[in-house]
């Protein structure tokens, strides 16, 4: 459904005519949240073409990650998959992660402690999308 949206959002902001839309920001912040509920928030938000999205990790008890579940692949992973040392991996506050997407699209993205590749579309778990616009 959020999908849905996105796509309706992003069909309805072409058209013939003036476009009244204002620009997409060429950078915006994510937090990543324990408190109330595990999640990125916003969920869904919109970036320009080649502009920075920071997810922030908001202080809190729970350690989380970002993974991308497509192409291009981006994740928060540093060191990624050291035997024995998951904690490089997930991060608790304060941390920061910083993505630039080249092309448009709409990309999807998940905590996989939190959540599965599926959860952007499932709305279940920690998931997300970042909508990059021309
Ligand atoms: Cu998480």
């Amino acid at each position: 459904m959020v999908l849905a949206m996105i796509l309706g959002g992003v069909a309805c902001g072409g058209g013939s005519g003036s476009d009244n839309n204002p620009p997409a920001p060429n950078a915006i912040t994510i937090m990543v949240k324990s408190t109330p509920t595990l999640e990125f928030k916003p969920r869904v938000d919109t970036v320009a073409q080649a502009g920075t999205v920071t997810w922030s990790w908001e202080a809190a008890s729970q350690d989380h990650n970002v993974i991308s579940t497509g192409s291009p692949s981006f994740t928060s992973n540093g060191t990624a998959t050291l035997p024995g040392t998951q904690d490089v991996d997930w991060f608790d506050a304060p941390h920061q992660y910083q993505f630039s997407f080249s092309s448009t699209g709409i990309y999807k993205y998940y905590c996989s402690t939190h959540g599965t590749s599926a959860s952007p579309d499932n709305l279940t778990g920690m998931g997300g999308f970042v909508v990059v616009v021309p």
